[in-house]
């Protein structure tokens, strides 16, 4: 086999919100994710009215990298990264949303965290929004329901595009903004957008609404970045899981092709520049009435974006002829006819573990697109266990990452998929998004940390760090 190129980025992945902590400290405001409830295996997390201080929320203090960032980034550079994805978190940098003037200390505190990082031979990799809009904008204007949410990101952008335009050359606009798509699961909304659904109204025409607000937000911010910095690469990023056919029966085959829409919408339109005609139809169809402005086709065209970074965890199967009533669930991927894969084995929390799958994805996204690809999230969340001598032998998901890696290369090396990088998910123990626990875990770093708050924070190394380490440090060629 080939090799991967010499520039390959290796990272990890983070998301302020599940690992920052320091919630409310440096002039921070709350964001949407401040107002969900901490779930447990299984249980599905909950947007409240209020913060309730005496209730915890497991992302307000998560493993402080608020006050430890010298002490992580040491660790990171340590395993031999070469870039770090993280987000910045738009109530640090604009606490309400929709102030005249950002926050001079949320803005330092990223200057600090890339200089560090950048100190220690690492490219900061930075999501403009994963999952923290400031919660004002979404009580107060309905997320981005509303068009002025627009002007409020992009400004947001613009800020953060000036100020660390020397320091950062990879974006990506909004994390995961297809996920909503399932709109089955209330909580991607919210964290996607600041949107509920209200009695009577129609989620998916809201969900549409909303979602085109943000791929005008998101192309706006791609010209404005340009015009700050040509040599930006600003990418979008998208939650990817293939959608099999159950069968070689042809309504299997079909029905898959027509489910795999709901992944295709946001990329089409981030990558192209323009709105593919199969939702074009369904639009139609179903009678939705999408306000769009006049000059929309144009931003569209004109913010195309770079690269397409996305998140590849498992993949997911449907049969034609069965009603799935387990809407919402991880395991059906939200789909009405999703079932599961006999070939394919399953984590603890439902997630088939398909390495073939992420193969597979290089190949349908490459040929689609035509740009280069990141794969910007992958990775095995897993309970671990600290031993007596305080070792934690996570032998699973080293072997998880290993045939992930193995799949990647041959797409690269074989297939000739142009691929920027590879940065998997949690590369430190961070709270989990879905369940809101800290139980689910991916890191190679593990934190002294439970699900009800408890542990000294202490950091140490899983038997993975020194596996990644050594993957790094061969670029690839040693697994
Ligand atoms: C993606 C999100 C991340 C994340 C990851 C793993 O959907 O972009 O924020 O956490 O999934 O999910 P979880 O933490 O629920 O296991």
């Amino acid at each position: 086999m080939g090799k991967l190129p010499n520039d390959f980025l290796w990272g990890g992945a983070l998301a302020a919100h599940q690992f920052e902590g320091g919630w409310d400290q440096g002039g921070k405001g709350p964001s949407v994710v401040d107002v969900m409830t901490a779930g447990e295996h299984g249980v599905a997390r909950e947007i409240t009215e209020t913060i309730q201080a005496d209730t915890f929320y497991p992302n307000h203090e998560a493993i402080d990298f608020y006050s430890k960032y010298k002490e992580d980034i040491a660790l990171f550079a340590e395993m031999g990264l070469n870039c770090l994805r993280t987000s910045i978190a738009w109530s640090r940098i604009f606490p309400k949303g929709d102030e005249a003037e950002p926050c001079e200390e949320g803005l330092q505190f990223y200057d600090n965290v890339f200089d560090e990082l950048l100190k220690n031979g690492i490219e900061p990799v930075i999501t403009l929004s994963h999952f923290e809009m400031p919660l004002h904008l979404a009580r107060e204007y309905g997320g981005f329901r509303s068009r002025k949410v627009v002007d409020h990101f992009v400004k947001f952008a613009e800020v953060c595009f000036n100020r660390y335009q020397d320091k950062v050359k990879y974006w990506m606009t909004f994390n995961e903004i297809n996920n909503k798509m399932d709109v089955n699961n209330p909580i991607f909304l919210w964290t996607n957008s600041g949107v509920v659904i209200g009695e009577g109204e129609n989620a998916k025409e809201v969900m549409y609404q909303a979602g085109h607000h943000e791929l005008i937000a998101s192309a706006l911010a791609v010209s404005k970045g340009k015009a700050i910095n040509p040599e930006f690469q600003i990418g979008a990023m998208v939650s990817h899981v293939p959608i099999y056919p159950y069968s070689s029966n042809p309504a299997d085959v079909m029905l898959a092709e027509e489910e795999m829409r709901q992944r295709y919408f946001f990329p089409d339109v981030h990558v192209r520049g323009f709105y593919p005609n199969y939702v074009l139809k369904e639009f139609e169809r179903e009678g939705y009435n999408i306000q769009m402005a006049p000059g929309d086709d144009e931003i569209l065209r004109d913010g195309k974006v770079d690269y397409l970074g996305f998140s590849y965890y498992m993949s997911t199967t449907v049969k034609s002829d069965v009603e799935n009533d387990n809407l919402g669930s991880i395991v059906n991927g939200g789909l009405p006819n999703g079932v599961e894969n006999p070939y394919i084995q399953s984590s603890d929390w439902g997630w088939a573990i398909d390495p073939t799958g992420l193969r597979y994805t290089l190949n349908r996204l490459y040929d689609r697109y035509q740009i280069p690809l990141f794969i910007v999230e992958n990775g095995f969340g897993a309970i671990d266990t600290v031993e007596e001598d305080g070792t934690i032998h996570d032998a699973q998901r080293i072997d998880y990452l290993k045939s992930h890696i193995e799949a990647l290369k041959k797409a690269v090396t074989y297939d000739g998929v142009e691929l920027m990088g590879y940065t998997p998910w949690g590369i430190i123990d961070i709270v989990s998004f879905t369940t809101g626990e800290m139980k689910k875990r991916y890191g190679m770093i593990h934190v002294d940390r439970d699900n009800e708050g408890n542990g000294s924070m202490k950091r140490s190394k899983k038997d993975s760090f020194e596996w990644y380490k050594k993957v790094i440090g061969t670029n690839g060629e040693e697994l």
